[in-house]
């Protein structure tokens, strides 16, 4: 198994990386192309999101075949060729495991639907309605009902879009099924997994209703959630498929706190490597996720603080380990959520990386993050996400939100926002393409974009490189200690790296606003910085958004 507590991991959202096949859509032989590029920004693995057979209801998250390639991304000649240069490169790759659920064009969902003796009925839950309402309260993650009518009286499970049937996992032909096709990408020579919302592949028994006594749909976290089956099947799964590969598993945990996230994966449990949380992409989010505006997506410094706080004491202490990321392909950019796409857009850029790459965890970049992409302004016309289409209505159904105040929201929020494609320089379309591309490209381009940025040595992007290549070279930001300064401050994140090596300081605003600080007396040297190198100096004045890395001697 690759040394993933050493590695930096690259999300690439396939659609929108880069198009070879002048389609106006990103492909397979458009990340072999993009190899070289990804050496030298000095990543050591590639998370691929789902390049299966799909209708792409959820670009890929509905899966219709395991064992073939969506043809608009190549073929898996294409992605045997991708494994084996990626290997010579020296990169790992990682695929996407959606194992939650199948697309209902699923050929195992038809047989289901057309036979209700078919075994393959139970590899899904089927229930009856009740007075011809669904068999429960549940509400999906997608702001609709968890249940699909099939045909009569006859109704199926889907926790997020309607054409996402869930799968039965307490029925072993459906935990063999999904085990061949892990072998059968491991055996190609894929290095393991992120296994897609795996938290939820457990179900309370008998589906109760959630707040029965509530009007209308319910979230039913507790139900689907960490439910003690899933540690019982990621055990099975360690036991017959990752161990025999030597291969990784990364979990994706839905509302996923500390201490569940320690049993999934602390090493002597033998079930996963390591998770992603939730806390911090949803900081500013309501309780039912990015549509529900109730916070008016508000959050403090001291959130951002105690968040982090929580999860690099947690994880030390207990063994447990998280992949660290700042945005991914199901929220919107990391500089709109958390950092200035105005007056500090390169700043604030380099500031998140600074924070992301000084954490225990391996750190994450997804696509674009390293030359600091933004949300595009969308109008409703250009939303193509599912979720969106359908969460938006939600805003206005269930919590009574006016439409139009809802679809300036959604906008805001919606994943259509990280999914445009990469710029890769200021030619048409950015260069990601030569055809009319599948999605519209942020105008932005011509300023921000790869070939731009990696001429210029101030540039995020190098400044991603930077924070690669120290990572690399000190041991303490990898499985050094966490130990917080300046806790009660309301803006700057102060914590020392430590190992029996060194000791790093990390200073950190997080804000727009210049901040004051007082340290302790200290000698160190500046090994980072978003700003002009600064003497380390008990009392400092901190620009916005300005950060450090010392070396403390
Ligand atoms: O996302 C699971 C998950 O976290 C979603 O509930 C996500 O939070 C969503 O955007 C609601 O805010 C995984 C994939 O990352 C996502 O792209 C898929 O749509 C989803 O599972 C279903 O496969």
């Amino acid at each position: 198994m690759f040394d993933y507590k050493h590695s930096v991991i690259y999300q690439i959202w396939p659609r929108s990386f880069f198009d070879s096949s002048h389609d106006g859509i990103g492909d397979i032989q458009g990340i072999i192309r993009k190899l070289p590029y990804l050496k030298k920004l000095g990543v050591d693995a590639i998370w691929i999101c789902p390049l299966y057979q799909s209708p792409n209801d959820d670009y890929g998250y509905d899966i219709s075949d395991y064992y073939s390639i969506n043809p608009e991304y190549g073929t898996m000649a294409d992605l045997t060729e991708l494994i084996h240069k990626a290997k010579d490169a020296g990169l790992q790759i990682i695929m996407d495991l959606v194992a939650n659920h199948t697309s209902t064009k699923h050929k195992w969902f038809q047989e289901a639907l057309k036979d209700p003796s078919s075994p393959y009925r139970d590899y899904y839950y089927f229930r009856e309605g009740r007075n011809g309402q669904p068999p429960n309260n549940w509400l999906s993650f997608f702001g609709t009902s968890a249940w699909t009518k099939a045909e009569g009286n006859m109704y199926y499970l889907n926790l997020y879009a309607e054409t996402q049937a869930d799968l039965n996992w307490n029925n072993p032909a459906v935990r063999i099924a999904i085990q061949n096709i892990m072998n059968f990408y491991l055996d190609m020579g894929v290095s393991g997994f992120r296994m897609d919302t795996i938290n939820t592949i457990d179900k309370k028994e008998g589906l109760p209703d959630k707040n029965p006594d509530k009007e209308g749909l319910q979230f039913a976290d507790d139900y689907i959630t960490d439910r003690e089956n899933v540690r019982v099947w990621l055990k099975e799964i360690n036991e017959k498929v990752l161990q025999p590969h030597d291969a990784f598993a990364l979990g994706e945990g839905i509302m996923v706190t500390p201490e569940k996230v320690i049993e999934y994966t602390k090493p002597s449990h033998h079930e996963l490597n390591m998770m992603f949380q939730f806390d911090l992409i949803t900081l500013g989010y309501g309780e039912l996720g990015k549509y529900d505006c109730r916070r008016l997506y508000h959050y403090s410094h001291a959130d951002f603080k105690r968040i982090t706080r929580l999860w690099q004491t947690q994880m030390l202490k207990n063994d447990g380990y998280i992949g660290n990321y700042l945005s991914n392909h199901d929220h919107q950019r990391s500089l709109n959520h958390f950092g200035d796409v105005h007056l500090y857009r390169s700043r604030s850029a380099k500031m998140l990386a600074l924070y992301n790459f000084a954490l225990y965890g391996t750190p994450f970049i997804y696509q674009g993050e390293e030359i600091a992409m933004v949300n595009p302004h969308l109008k409703e016309s250009d939303w193509k996400d599912y979720e969106c289409l359908h969460s938006c209505q939600a805003m206005i159904s269930i919590l009574g939100i006016p439409p139009f105040i809802a679809k300036i929201l959604s906008s805001l929020v919606t994943r259509d926002n990280s999914r445009t494609p990469v710029q890769w320089n200021a030619s048409a379309n950015a260069g990601f393409t030569d055809a009319k591309p599948w999605m519209m490209v942020n105008p932005d381009y011509q300023k921000w974009n790869v070939e731009q940025q990696m001429n210029d040595p101030e540039s995020v992007w190098n400044f991603y490189h930077r924070c690669i290549e120290i990572r690399r070279s000190h041991e303490a930001l990898c499985t050094g200690d966490f130990q917080e300064i300046l806790a009660d401050h309301p803006s700057v994140l102060a914590f020392y790296r430590t190992d029996e090596k060194e000791k790093l300081l990390i200073i950190i605003n997080l804000s727009k606003m210049p901040a004051s600080i007082h340290l302790p007396a200290m000698q160190g040297s500046d090994i980072l910085s978003n700003c002009p190198s600064v003497k380390l100096k008990e009392h400092m004045h901190l620009k916005p958004y300005e950060a450090h890395l010392f070396l403390i001697h």
